[in-house]
């Protein structure tokens, strides 16, 4: 790999866009372990014994221990004087504005090697990262998104399965139809039929946000199943999962979060206002994309940052343009 930094370990983001990033790095060394985390791990120093020189991280925040970085969320960007330290003691940095980290992974990679058969993927898993799913593809529910959402820390070995049939060069075809993988999708299809019905009985539209309380129900969503509940009432959605007495290092009872999503299902719903603005407002190492961000819920509970949040996007012609 003439150019691009040696590494032994790579730590990704535990979504799709993480794994098939981790897959396009493992294709280039098959030997790499792969650590799979989110966000809040990297960021709580929950993840620091693991994050070291030889280690890649891949679609999760910036961490100066690393030995190469990759990464497409605006506010994990390290700052000017951040990465110049960071390029100063060897590490290499690679972060672009791309739908998706797997994109700019395959982008640096696929010059040197052959990642042909991630090519069906690949436009499926920038849509899904980047908010630019159809509603028509979203209501069909195909099996690729039922993969994606079948992915989490919960099933560590389905996600480091998956990985290694990606990283192998196995198809997407071939992939869906590996009999473990079906079980995951199938659970996975089933999750989301529960899930709308959690979305449909636990959601209020105050001024056009859409705020989805799916706290203390071991339930999960993404932002396009309550933004096509929400349809053309809403222009951003504000999920809160987790459980009041939850934690970030326990995947089956996470702590209280809360995850911000513009309405993609509208016209020009992605870019009308910087969402991250919300999710930094009360917790520093909250953050992602300006159209799906997350945070901690603060000490002051659920109720008192809802209103917070909501004063701010009662301002947000002026505070999040
Ligand atoms: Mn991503």
């Amino acid at each position: 790999m003439a150019g691009l930094p040696n590494f032994k370990r790579i730590v990704a983001d535990s979504d799709l866009d993480g794994l098939c990033a981790a897959a396009v790095l493992k294709a280039a060394n098959p030997n790499a372990q792969v650590v799979f985390a989110h966000a809040a791990l990297v960021r709580s120093g929950a993840m620091d014994s693991y994050i070291d020189e030889n280690t890649a991280i891949v679609d999760l925040p910036f961490h100066e221990n690393c030995g190469w970085y990759i990464d497409h969320h605006q506010t994990n960007r390290p700052s000017p004087k951040q990465e110049e330290e960071f390029i100063a003691r060897g590490g290499v940095c690679h972060w672009e504005a791309t739908p998706s980290a797997a994109r700019l992974a395959y982008d640096l990679l696929s010059p040197v090697l052959d990642l042909d058969h991630l090519n069906e993927i690949m436009p499926i898993v920038d849509a899904l990262d980047s908010g630019g799913i159809s509603k028509e593809d979203f209501l069909a529910d195909g099996k690729v998104l039922q993969l994606s959402r079948s992915l989490s820390l919960r099933h560590p070995e389905h996600l480091q399965n998956v990985l290694n049939l990606l990283s192998s060069g196995l198809s997407l075809k071939d992939l869906l139809q590996d009999e473990k993988i079906s079980q995951h999708v199938d659970r996975a299809k089933s999750d989301r039929i529960l899930a709308q019905k959690i979305v449909e009985e636990n959601t209020m539209i105050v001024d056009r946000l859409a705020i989805c309380r799916m706290d203390e129900k071991g339930v999960r969503s993404n932002g396009y199943l309550v933004t096509a509940w929400a349809g053309e009432d809403a222009d951003a959605c504000c999920i809160i999962h987790g459980y009041s007495d939850g934690a970030i290092e326990t995947p089956d009872r996470p702590a209280l979060s809360a995850s911000f999503y513009a309405n993609s299902f509208i016209e020009n719903g992605q870019d009308r206002y910087d969402l991250s603005r919300l999710a930094t407002s009360l917790d520093p190492t909250g953050g992602g994309h300006a159209n799906a961000c997350g945070c901690r819920v603060s000490a002051a509970g659920i109720e008192s940052d809802l209103r917070h949040w909501l004063d701010i996007w009662g301002n947000r012609e002026s505070l999040l343009r």
